[in-house]
């Protein structure tokens, strides 16, 4: 039984979350900085948009020849990584919402498997498409996604989709395929490996399965053949590993971008309900999450002891309250998010 795997991977992350929050800069180059602090222009490159990196500004690369490149023409802004992060967990929980078996591989890259939910291969590429759209359509944010039958294969299609594209290569179509692949686009074999391989004759992936077994392992390592080998004979099947989840975070839509409480607590009271359903245990850290009319995200936070589900429809209308007398805009969203959660105790504990 093949693995119906879709892999998400957010476009030019950083730097897109602030053209979304400042759209006028979207037609300029964007560069995302890490300020090191030693002097005024040090540091180096976090991420650009596609835009910088068409002049040749790209993630690493030291600040003064980023500046030098993108003098006059580019935007250069402090990285505020708090707020990525936001912005990747209203994500990740959108993703959750169609498969528990989620990785979150980084705070721009997931994988789920949607294997059990998905009676064909074509219901996960429609599911996929789907994913993409509530992304977009809730966030902004675009992504690029590959559908595969195992997590490798789903992020090489992923990467190959950049920017903005959604790729799959079913059961039916991944024989062919493979054959075409090379193998420095497999996930985990950089410039150095790639190059060692080359040199060895392996320029495609397939290639792996006619070598010399003992001269491969001398080059590569026993755990990267073998790796590299079941790629090959699509045979790898290493299983989506849900990391333990931190939070647990529910958003709904608002019938209306509004301000008025009566309207919006209702909506309060439905996420809260969905999230505690979700949550394995009773939070000590409760969080308001709103998404205001322009699509910024707003959040205020409450710490105390295990929270209870109706002591959290209080503090989190206290919280919005507090969100409405600081901000003047609409609300267009919003959720709530469970922290620091202490899982139930069950019987099993006991023995
Ligand atoms: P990537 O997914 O590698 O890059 P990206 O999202 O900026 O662009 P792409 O469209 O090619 O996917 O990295 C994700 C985020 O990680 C990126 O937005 C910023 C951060 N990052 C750094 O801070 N330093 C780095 O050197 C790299 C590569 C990424
Ligand atoms: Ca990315």
């Amino acid at each position: 039984m093949p693995q119906f795997i879709i892999f998400i991977d957010f476009d030019y992350f950083f730097a897109q979350v602030e053209e979304i929050l400042n759209p006028e800069i979207r037609e300029k180059p964007v560069v995302v900085c890490v300020y090191s602090g030693r002097t005024e222009t040090s540091g180096a490159v976090a991420t650009s948009n596609y835009l910088a990196r068409k002049i040749g500004i790209k993630s690493g690369m030291p600040l003064p020849q980023a500046m030098k490149i993108g003098k006059d023409r580019a935007v250069f802004l402090p990285i505020r990584k708090d707020l990525y992060k936001e912005w990747s967990d209203h994500i990740m929980d959108i993703i959750s919402e169609y498969s528990d078996k989620i990785e979150i591989a980084s705070i721009d890259e997931a994988y789920i498997d949607v294997t059990d939910s998905c009676k064909d291969f074509n219901d996960a590429v429609n599911t996929a498409q789907k994913i993409k759209d509530e992304i977009y359509n809730k966030t902004g944010v675009r992504v690029s996604v590959g559908v595969s039958v195992n997590k490798a294969i789903a992020k090489v299609l992923g990467d190959m989709a950049k920017p903005n594209g959604i790729k799959s290569v079913g059961p039916s179509e991944i024989q062919d395929f493979l054959k075409g692949l090379e193998i420095s686009k497999i996930p985990g074999v950089g410039k150095v490996i790639g190059q060692r391989l080359n040199d060895a004759g392996i320029k495609y992936i397939t290639d792996v399965i006619n070598a010399d077994r003992d001269q491969l392992i001398n080059i590569i390592g026993t755990a990267k053949y073998n790796y590299l080998y079941d790629i090959a004979n699509n045979t790898y099947n290493k299983p989506v590993t849900p990391r333990e989840k931190k939070n647990f975070g529910r958003y709904m839509t608002l019938p209306e971008n509004t301000r008025d409480v009566n309207i919006i607590i209702p909506y309060v009271k439905k996420a809260i309900d969905s999230a505690y359903e979700k949550a394995p245990g009773l939070p000590s850290e409760l969080s308001l999450v709103a998404i205001m009319e322009d699509i910024s995200i707003l959040s205020r936070s409450y710490t105390g002891a295990r929270i209870d589900k109706n002591r959290a429809l209080e503090i989190a209308i206290g919280l919005l309250n507090r969100i409405i007398n600081e901000d003047q805009r609409n609300i267009r969203r919003v959720g709530v998010r469970l922290g620091k959660i202490t899982k139930n105790e069950t019987l099993d504990d006991f023995f």
